[in-house]
């Protein structure tokens, strides 16, 4: 677990002589349903995670950003602020590196006051629960409250984002950044990615007679695969099917629609990537309608639909993926999906809370056949999104 906030204000005391003006944490997240719509002009409904990354930060007037990651050793991270360019400062560093280039490059009175900054995380990397955005939503936090900037939840998500697709250079939506700084304990985030709307939806899993259920998340160790350009190619898919639709954003595409649209289409590989973006947004809606009426158990068969969908029509998922879903639903789960951008990561399964254990001994046991190396069971209580912390 991370370490608590008396430790990360004495390690920034050690390597930076002296307490930090703040220390604020952000949690990584989990994706319920809705994926890849975020840059569609779509719906998500993710959960923050007890994992999440912590900042020790102090401002220190000298035009200069030190960094240090407890992830990464004792080396300290130098850029000149005046200097930040886009690749400018390579690694885990780049990220609040580029929250500072955004939030100047943004006009924001950041000026060369340079910082001194400890991080620390425990949200797995490459697991798709965005390590990422929890490093980049801690700093502008950490940042926004040192300067007394007053960012709205989606200003500091806009600058979290314009960090990663502009100055890291990977490409993204908004969820991750969205989910990280405004969740709520105990509920999903209900995200309108168009209008920025957002709504706390109560992940009650509890419905009393007959057993409760549970919202289990599993890591599958899969090495993510060609991640980067697969991701950019999925976008240009879906911005090609709008503009040869002639709509502002798959979003504006009516599920009542979609047959029409879709015989419109030539190119067969964008047609897949239309029905998903286009069936996912609508399977979002009905998640939140089953949660909205006290019906959680009945979310089940969406959830597979989706997972069924990023598989055949978007093509994110892999063999690991595949086989954590299938060996849950034979296990008795009520439904189960890939959780994240693809290419490897994790899954989120709904189960009974009496089925859980076989669930996830099923995926274990499922991989040590295929030779893959063993998944990993995560911490998933829904949690609060970026906060400061005063103490342990
Ligand atoms: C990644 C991205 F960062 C998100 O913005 C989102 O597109 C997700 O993949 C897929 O839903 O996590």
């Amino acid at each position: 677990m991370t370490v608590g906030s008396s430790t990360l204000r004495a390690a920034f005391a050690r390597r930076f002589d002296g307490p930090p003006d703040v220390v604020w944490r952000a949690p990584g997240r989990v994706n319920l349903i809705g994926e890849h719509t975020d840059y569609n002009d779509g719906f998500v409904l993710p959960w923050a995670l007890p994992l999440g990354v912590s900042a020790a930060l102090r401002r220190n007037d000298s035009g200069v950003l030190r960094m240090v990651s407890l992830q990464h050793g004792d080396e300290v991270v130098e850029a000149g602020v005046a200097d930040l360019e886009p690749g400018s400062v390579p690694g885990w560093a780049g990220y609040p590196a580029g929250v500072v280039w955004r939030l100047r490059r943004a006009g924001l009175p950041v000026g060369d006051a340079g910082f001194d900054l400890v991080v620390d995380g425990d949200v797995p990397a490459g697991a798709g629960l965005s390590s990422s955005a929890a490093l980049e939503c801690v700093v502008v936090r950490a940042i926004d409250d040192v300067l007394g900037l007053g960012l709205t939840g989606p200003d500091a998500a806009a600058h979290a984002r314009g960090a990663e697709n502009e100055f890291v250079g990977v490409p993204s939506g908004v969820m991750d950044q969205m989910a990280s700084l405004m969740c709520a304990e105990g509920c999903a985030l209900f995200l309108d990615t168009r209008s920025m709307a957002t709504r706390q939806v109560p992940l009650d899993l509890d419905p009393g007679a007959g057993g409760g259920l549970a919202l289990l998340l599993v890591d599958t160790n899969a090495p993510h695969r060609l991640v980067d350009g697969e991701y950019a190619d999925r976008q240009r898919a879906c911005a090609a099917g709008a503009r040869a639709l002639g709509v502002p954003a798959l979003r504006d595409v009516p599920l009542a629609g979609l047959d029409d649209a879709l015989a419109r289409l030539d190119d067969e590989v964008v047609r897949r990537r239309v029905r998903h973006v286009v069936t996912e947004n609508a399977r979002v809606l009905d998640v939140v309608g089953l949660l909205d009426a006290g019906r959680p158990e009945e979310i089940g068969p969406l959830l597979t639909a989706s997972h069924a969908s990023l598989r055949d029509d978007f093509e994110v998922t892999v063999p690991e993926l595949d086989t954590a879903v299938a060996a849950a639903l034979d296990a008795g789960a009520l439904g189960a999906r890939m959780t994240g951008g693809g290419f490897g990561g994790s899954v989120v399964v709904l189960a009974r809370t009496d089925a859980a254990g076989a669930v996830t001994d099923a995926i274990a046991a499922a991989f040590a056949d295929r030779g893959y190396a063993p998944p990993r069971a995560l911490p998933a209580t829904p949690s609060a999104g970026a906060h400061p912390i005063t103490d342990d």
